[in-house]
Parts: structure tokens; sequence; C-alpha cells
């Protein structure tokens, strides 16, 4: 039997940069995948996920976020320059605006990254965003932006399918369809058996399993699962899916002082040749999400059986919510797709290291932008057992001490 450095369990996001970089650097590893490589199931589909380095939510993402975009482009490279890869894109930088009340926590957080890092940004008022973007975004007059221009978007799919075209091509070994029914640690050693009855062994063991992190190893006392609805709308006159061609990627928290603080939602601009069109995408994040949805609760307890069937009232409420903000998008429903949010109290990431075992990708919704970190972050860890990167707040401990994400106490 084949011994490995370390083996991967899960090769999404995260694990398919953990894989990779640690193939790069020449360590034999295997990843093991329960679905195909960048499938549909988990949280990382759905044509594109948000860039952005004016962080919202801390200012101490900033540095982790500024070696992601040099390691988005690298990898944008090594896509473009491999033969046997077809052409794709894997990031696209659209600016990015963050949008609502001077006091709301979406611009005060983006503010306190702009300001502790001294980031490049345009403040910009209500007035100049409706004109400079058409009237596409119906700001209300006490709402400011603020641009970031080292934002952007990265397509999930290819990012991933790059990742491990880049691993397999530095010897990673692979094993996709294939479940870990049972992983232990015994004599510094990280032992995993298949559902099929194989058993694999490495120094170190990686769990990136992203909405299974509690059937893997169990927090549920800490992580919970959100199950979220992307959306694709067609637009309505006078707007034209060319209105949406040269928007930047948004956020925008629409009912600060409603008392529902954290109350956002946010969208991209159209994406052509991709599933769904023929609409734009946007979503929900923050709370108010979670037991609005239509009828449903939408806390996922079985990731293996989420529910995919997106209702009517969704989708109307969705539509209510873009109506003032976005009018111009309130049309037809194009598409829906289910994905899910893995959180921790903090609605920061879990990276922690225990004996053999790195834990990771937890990561609240808001983390496949810093997978190309991440997975320079999980190879230190595992190479050298330290990195150079302020994860203090992500450990394990942190995470169990959690009292809620910042941006919504604002
Ligand atoms: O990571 O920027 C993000 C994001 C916005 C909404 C969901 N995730």
């Amino acid at each position: 039997r084949k011994a490995y450095d370390a083996i991967v369990v899960g090769v999404g996001a995260h694990g398919s940069s953990i894989l990779d970089t640690l193939a790069r650097r020449g360590l034999k590893v295997l990843g093991i995948e329960k679905y195909s490589i960048a499938h549909a199931n988990g949280s990382s589909h759905g044509n594109s996920r948000i860039f952005r380095t004016a962080y919202i939510e801390d200012p101490r993402y900033v540095p982790l976020l500024k070696r992601s975009l040099e390691l988005w482009h690298e990898l944008q490279d090594y896509r473009n320059n491999t033969a046997d890869l077809t052409p794709a894109t894997v990031i696209n930088m659209t600016g990015g605006l963050m949008i609502g009340d001077p006091n709301s926590g979406v611009v005060q957080g983006t503010l306190a990254s702009v300001q502790r890092h001294n980031l490049e940004h345009k403040l910009m008022t209500a007035e100049e965003i409706r004109s400079t973007w058409g009237g596409v975004f119906a700001v209300r007059d006490n709402e400011v932006g603020i641009l970031d221009q080292s934002s952007g978007y990265i397509v999930p799919e290819a990012a991933i399918e790059t990742m491990v075209h880049r691993a397999v091509a530095h010897g990673a070994d692979l094993k996709t369809g294939t479940t870990v029914a049972s992983w232990r640690e015994e004599a510094d050693k990280f032992i995993v058996t298949t559902d099929t009855g194989e058993t694999f062994t490495a120094k170190k063991g990686i769990l990136s399993v992203g909405a299974w992190a509690n059937e893997v190893y169990g927090m549920n006392d800490v992580l919970h699962v959100e199950r979220r609805v992307l959306h694709w709308f067609k637009p309505l006159e006078p707007q034209t899916i060319q209105s949406f061609s040269s928007i930047p990627v948004w956020i925008w928290q629409y009912d600060y002082g409603s008392g529902k603080q954290g109350s956002a939602i946010y969208g991209f601009p159209h994406q052509p040749n991709y599933p769904h069109s023929e609409g734009v995408k946007v979503a929900r994040h923050g709370l108010g999400e979670v037991g609005t949805g239509g009828t449903r609760d939408n806390v996922v307890t079985e990731p293996n059986t989420l529910d995919r069937d997106v209702e009517e009232g969704e989708i109307n409420l969705m539509r209510k919510i873009l109506k003032p903000l976005l009018p111009g998008l309130a049309g037809d429903s194009i598409g829906t797709e289910v994905c899910m949010y893995t959180m921790t109290p903090n609605e920061d990431f879990l990276i922690d290291s225990k004996n053999s075992v790195v834990y990771v990708s937890p990561c609240s919704g808001h983390g496949f932008k810093m997978a190309s970190v991440i997975g320079e972050i999980v190879a230190d860890l595992v190479t050298t057992g330290r990195t150079v990167f302020d994860i203090s707040f992500m450990s394990i401990e942190e995470i169990r001490r959690g009292a809620g994400a910042k941006w919504k106490q604002a």
C-alpha cells in the first residue's frame, strides 16, 4: 500500500487548493472526494463567487485576500497556458460596490478594512451610483457606496477543475465518488477507510469537507449548515441584459435601521455563455434568510439530502426585495440553484491543526475567494506547523467562544 504524506478528505474549493499546493511542493498526496470534481452538491457551484479586498467582515482577512488574488491570477495563467485545458475564466476583476446606510455594517466594515490597510477605494454618493450604472441600482438618498477596484468574481467550477488538474499534473492521486466511512489517528498517523473497504494511511490528514463537517468530525454544538438559494432573474424594461454586463459585483445591506441589521443581497454582472445566462445572478446573504424563505426552515441537518426544490414563495420573496433596489431585475425567474453555507458563530472560518489532522473549510458563506491562500496556509501547517498569516481567530477554541458576526452588530 502506498504511504502518503497527506490525505485530503473533500476536494471542493479548499480541498482542491490544498491538494494542489501540497502536490506542487513535492508531497505525496491523495485527495478523496465523495462526488465528482466541481460537483453541484455542496457550496462551490453556480458560476460565480465574489472576490473583494476591502473586507466587510474583518480587516484581519485583508493580508489573506491580497495573497489570494496573486494566487488566483497565477491559476488563471496556468489555465491559459495548459494545452489540455479548454480556455476558461477563473477570475474576472469587475470592481466591487458595497452599498448601505453610512452606519450600516457593510459600509462601516468595508471602511475599517480600507483604513487599517490603506486600500484604494472610491466613496460614492447615491446620485453617483445611480448615474454611473444607468439606474441599475436605485440607491436611496441616505445610502452610499464604496467602490473597491480590487474586486470581481471567481468562476468556482473552473477554479476547482484547474486546481485539481494542476495537482494531478504534479503527481497527486485522486479518488472521486468515494466516501470516507471512518478515519482515525494512530501513533502519529492518519488512517482513513472508505465505503468500499479500502484503507489509506498518511502522516497528515486534512478534513476539508464543508457542509459535511458535522458528519465527518462532529462539531454540531458550534457549526450549523444553512440552505441558500441562488437566483437568476431576467431584466425588465427599461433595463436590458446589456445594462448588467458592465456593473461591478455588489453587496447591499438594504434594511439597515429596520431592526434586522445584517440583511443583505448581492449580485454579479451578467455572465454570457454560462447556465441561466438569459438572467442575472442575485442572492441573499446575512440575517433574515433562515426560516424566512417561503415556508421552509433553512437549517440543513442532512447535507446529502439537501432540498433543492425552490418554492414559488422563495422566488417571490427575492423579487419583492429586488423591486425597490434593482427594479430592472425584478423580472421572470430564469433559474435557481441551491447551495449551503457552513456557519461558525462569528461567521469566521475554521482552520485549525490538532495532532495529525488539519480541520478546514467551514467558512460561513464567504470563503471561496480565499481558497487559493488557504491552500498555502494549510500546506504550511502540514509541512512546518506554522503560517505567516494571522489565523488565530479561526481556531476551534476561538470558534467555540464565538459571540456573533461583527458586521451585523453595527
Ligand atoms: O463572500 O463576498 C462573499 C459573499 C457575498 C455573499 C455571499 N458571499
